[in-house]
């Protein structure tokens, strides 16, 4: 039989996948969002939301009739008709795999980013076959119903048309209509329509007019996006973002919670900093530049729209939301070491752990992630479950000094890891307890870790068109490398250089080498113009492991979408802790983890270890298959260290480790999982750990961010004088101008700004949190309270609150689409405090989205 038999069923076909993709789609972005909608207005609203259905169901009919091989028309239209099908029916298999992956919608605002990035579209393949399925699905369905679907809106439509038509003609008195039923001529236009004609006309008319009438009065949020319509919803794909720092910069817009901190007004009589090296280093332009004259300078980038006095650009000390510690006391112990010059630092190492979440750092009982891995055992295993759970990160044990007891609580045992571990007992650094990340895209945290900046409140790594607001790590190291001669110097000068009364060793003349290493590419959403951008001169990549000319090539085969396993990095890393051993630099380090990526492949001569049981509903492969992973990372870290030992450089460098975000999995809230759009507590808890095997162990219990890293590695280097006099200089110079609060001093939750003893001077440490893909929510919290709002950026999503305190897993959010709703429930709930706290918060938050776009200069053209 030849395909042409088929052709008469194809329009029915793609008109039935366009009604049922539609609908489909439709069905699930309501069903997200119903429990949050109250349920009258919903009642009331919702027949409005299928208006835009109807218009494309409607358009579909019309576009796709049976063609009629004679006619090339309709032959046109029959295509124009199928492409729409076909690309609906195809978004909406990929919204229902992805919901099916991971509980959550798709932005297709984010997606034009996401398409045109090669190692994003791997990530989207990895969902291939849950899309496929729910293609097929959708597929099958469309079959079954196409000839019902096709004859009933042809004959619906049919019928609407010749009412409209039996109208028409009778208001014109014409006789001429061969569309209305019967016809009286010489009558007045009433009685030219049987009557049940008119009534069912009447009928359709008053009910469109009442829709037309709900949809106008209806609220915009949450209803406009709750109506949006598949394929209509995919034009958001395609206005087109282009980023600009063209243009004049708004000043900043009055804080809107207190008021007593004002910008501070510019005054002429700058003059040049004296630390600031002649030739001006990259990332210190801002110091660089009279900010009067930049302000009143026709300097396109930089002078105000409208009046104003800071400057425009970023101002420490108009930065209403900063707190500093830095006039505190030191921790007494850490201070008496750094007295007794027993701490150097003279390389520092700096790990991003790759959805590196605190709980997991080092895997211990009591968390509310354990009480979720737990349940997934029977009774009767729990004991051995227990102990093969604690046992799986011993290095991170090691690092934090958090010592894990195992089910008969006794300590685990932690002789025959990657790493022996030679810090004498009560020596290992700082641990930090209540970490946060600032977003939880991972080189949106990265640009906090290592510049100490907030990120922009944008979808993607926009951050890597725009001028860093702070100096990067490398750059700060850069600075001090400028700083010394201009001219092929050191070793000459170094003796005469030297304070020769000092206890310092003579590294701190030896120049600095900042490195940047991950074993996957850097080629996803820009990250390698971003490295660029911080500073990074030097880089070992995927690239580079795959580079016919390279010293060392990859071994294994690739284990997740970005790349290789880390180990691969291991004579990478080997090499230079020799060349800072032997060739006197300093080093900096800089190397992402990335095996505990999705989906957590592990390379194959690595043993599995099986950590989950198979009670509940949930399917437990991935937790299982990323407690491995991170097993793997915690002996790579094991590694590190050991070739931090055998290069004789450990005694004198300091480790930082840091979560990029967390990760969340059905374990922790069965609805969402992953980053993507998923604002919960589990992927926002991190590690933070300053290794150092000469200073005292510290465990602080603070909700620091990431932005305290550069704070805290600098008061470290100048308390332990590991710097020379004029790299001190620079670096107590910008180290207040930083927003984070150094953790070598206690972190201070709140402040009291006591002109008059009024309520609202109490000033809280905010933290903000991106959540992936930037532009849509975000999590403020304040450091000192267990409250926490999820607030949208676009109006797309619901205002969430949660009290950690009460409910630390984050099990039952509050939602709703209203601010001052959702205050009024948590006024019930949890009193009045929590409520007044919620409102601050939210404008709090409002604020400082429009003030980072105005900090970066980032504006949308
Ligand atoms: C230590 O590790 C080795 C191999 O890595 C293994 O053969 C041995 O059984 C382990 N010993 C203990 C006490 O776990
Ligand atoms: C060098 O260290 C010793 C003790 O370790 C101390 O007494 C002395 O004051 C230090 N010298 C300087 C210049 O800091
Ligand atoms: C040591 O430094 C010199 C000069 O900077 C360089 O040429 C050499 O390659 C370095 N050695 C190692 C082992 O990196
Ligand atoms: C590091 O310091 C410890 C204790 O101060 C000492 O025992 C050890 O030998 C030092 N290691 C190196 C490589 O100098
Ligand atoms: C020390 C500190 O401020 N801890 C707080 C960190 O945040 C949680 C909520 O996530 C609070 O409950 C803690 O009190």
């Amino acid at each position: 039989m030849s395909i042409f038999a088929y052709l008469p069923a194809l329009p029915p076909f793609l008109f039935s996948a366009l009604v049922v993709s539609g609908l489909a789609s439709k069905i699930l972005h309501i069903a997200l969002h119903i429990r949050s909608l109250p349920f009258l207005h919903f009642v009331l609203y919702s027949p409005t939301l299928i208006l835009p259905d109807l218009f494309i169901i409607t358009c579909g009919r019309v576009l796709l009739q049976f063609p009629a091989p004679e006619s090339r028309w309709q032959w046109l239209s029959t295509c124009v008709g199928g492409f729409f099908s076909l690309v609906t029916w195809g978004a909406a298999a990929i919204q229902f795999g992805f919901f099916l992956q991971t509980g959550a919608e798709v932005d297709w605002t984010a997606s034009n980013s996401f398409l045109s990035d090669p190692a994003a579209m791997k990530i989207l393949l990895t969902g291939i076959w849950t899309v496929s399925a729910a293609g097929i699905v959708l597929g099958l369905l469309a079959w079954l119903l196409h000839s019902k679907l096709y004859n009933w809106t042809g004959h619906g439509l049919e019928a609407i048309r010749d009412m409209m038509l039996g109208v028409y003609s009778a208001c014109r008195g014409g006789y001429h209509a061969r569309y209305t039923l019967i016809t009286a001529p010489n009558k007045s236009w009433i009685n030219s329509l049987d009557i049940r004609s008119a009534r069912r006309t009447a009928l359709l008319v008053s009910a469109g007019l009442s829709l037309l009438f709900i949809e106008i009065v209806r609220p915009a949020v949450p209803y406009d996006h709750l109506s949006t319509a598949l394929p209509l919803s995919l034009l958001d794909a395609f206005t087109k973002k282009t980023i600009t720092v063209e243009g004049c910069r708004n000043p900043a817009k009055a804080f809107p919670i207190w008021t007593n901190v004002n910008p501070v007004p510019l005054k002429e009589g700058w003059s040049r900093p004296s630390w600031l090296p002649q030739d001006t280093p990259d990332g210190f332009s801002r110091w660089d530049v009279d900010p009067y004259k930049r302000a009143s300078e026709d300097n396109p980038s930089w002078y105000l729209c409208s009046g104003g006095d800071d400057g425009g650009f970023f101002n420490p000390k108009s930065d209403p939301l900063k707190i500093s510690n830095l006039g505190d006391g030191i921790y007494e112990p850490l201070k008496k070491a750094f007295e007794e010059h027993s701490v150097a630092i003279d390389n520092v190492i700096l790990l991003t752990l790759e959805s590196g979440r605190k709980e997991m750092f080092p895997m211990q009982q009591g968390t509310p992630l354990f009480d979720g891995l737990l349940a997934s055992h029977s009774e009767e295993d729990r004991n051995d479950a227990i102990d093969r759970l604690v046992a799986s990160t011993r290095i991170a044990q090691m690092l934090t000094g958090e010592h894990v007891k195992d089910s008969q609580g006794k300590l685990v045992d932690l002789a025959n890891s990657t790493w022996r571990d030679p810090t004498e007992a009560g020596m290992g650094g700082l641990n930090v307890q209540g970490a946060i990340t600032g977003s939880t895209l991972t080189f949106k945290s990265i640009i906090g870790s290592h510049c100490g900046v907030n990120p922009l409140p944008v979808d993607m790594l926009e951050e890597s068109g725009l001028e860093i607001y702070q100096p990067c790590l490398p750059q700060l190291f850069d600075a001090f490398n400028k700083a010394k001669s201009p001219v092929q110097p050191r070793q000459s000068e170094k003796v005469e250089r030297r304070d020769a009364a000092s206890n310092q060793s003579e590294a701190v003349e030896y120049p600095w080498k900042s490195v940047f290493m991950q074993s996957i590419t850097d080629d996803y959403d820009r990250q390698n113009v971003l490295n660029d951008h911080m500073g990074f001169k030097h880089q070992v990549v995927k690239s580079t492991l795959q580079n016919p000319h390279s010293k060392y090539r990859a071994k294994g085969e690739e284990i997740n979408y970005f790349g290789y396993a880390e180990t691969e990095l291991k004579p990478y890393i080997r090499d230079l802790f020799q060349e800072a051993a032997i060739n006197k630099t300093r080093l900096f380090l800089s190397h992402v983890t990335s095996t505990t990526h999705h989906p957590w492949g592990t390379p194959e001569h690595f043993k599995k270890v099986s950590y989950m049981g198979d009670e509940g509903t949930i399917n437990h492969d991935p937790m299982n298959n990323y407690i491995n992973a991170a097993r793997f990372v915690d002996n790579w870290l094991g590694e590190i260290m050991t070739m931090l030992d055998e290069s004789g450089l450990a005694n004198n460098t300091l480790v930082v480790i840091v979560g990029d975000h967390g990760q969340a999995f059905a374990e922790d809230n069965k609805d969402l999982t992953g980053t993507y759009n998923n604002p919960h507590i589990s992927n926002f808890r991190v590690p933070l750990v300053f290794r150092h095997p000469q200073m005292p162990r510290i465990h602080i219990s603070a909700n620091a961010t990431s932005l305290s890293i550069i704070p805290t590695i600098l008061d470290m280097l100048i308390q332990s004088e590991s710097l020379d006099k004029q790299d001190s200089a620079i670096a107590s110079a910008v180290l207040p101008e930083y927003q984070g609060q150094s953790l070598i001093r206690p972190f201070r939750t709140s402040i009291l700004e006591n002109e008059d003893a009024e309520d609202g001077n109490k000033k809280l440490a905010w933290n903000f949190g991106l959540i992936n893909a930037g532009g849509a929510k975000m999590s403020v919290t304040a450091a000192g309270t267990p409250y926490r709002l999820i607030l949208p950026i676009k109006e797309d999503s619901e205002y969430v609150f949660s009290h950690l305190g009460t409910d630390p897993g984050e099990l039952s959010p509050m939602k709703s689409w209203s601010l001052s709703r959702l205050a009024d429930t948590v006024k019930t709930k949890f009193g009045s405090e929590a409520a007044a706290w919620l409102e601050d918060a939210e404008k709090v938050g409002k604020w400082y989205v429009n003030d980072q776009r105005r900090i970066w200069g980032y504006r949308e053209a």
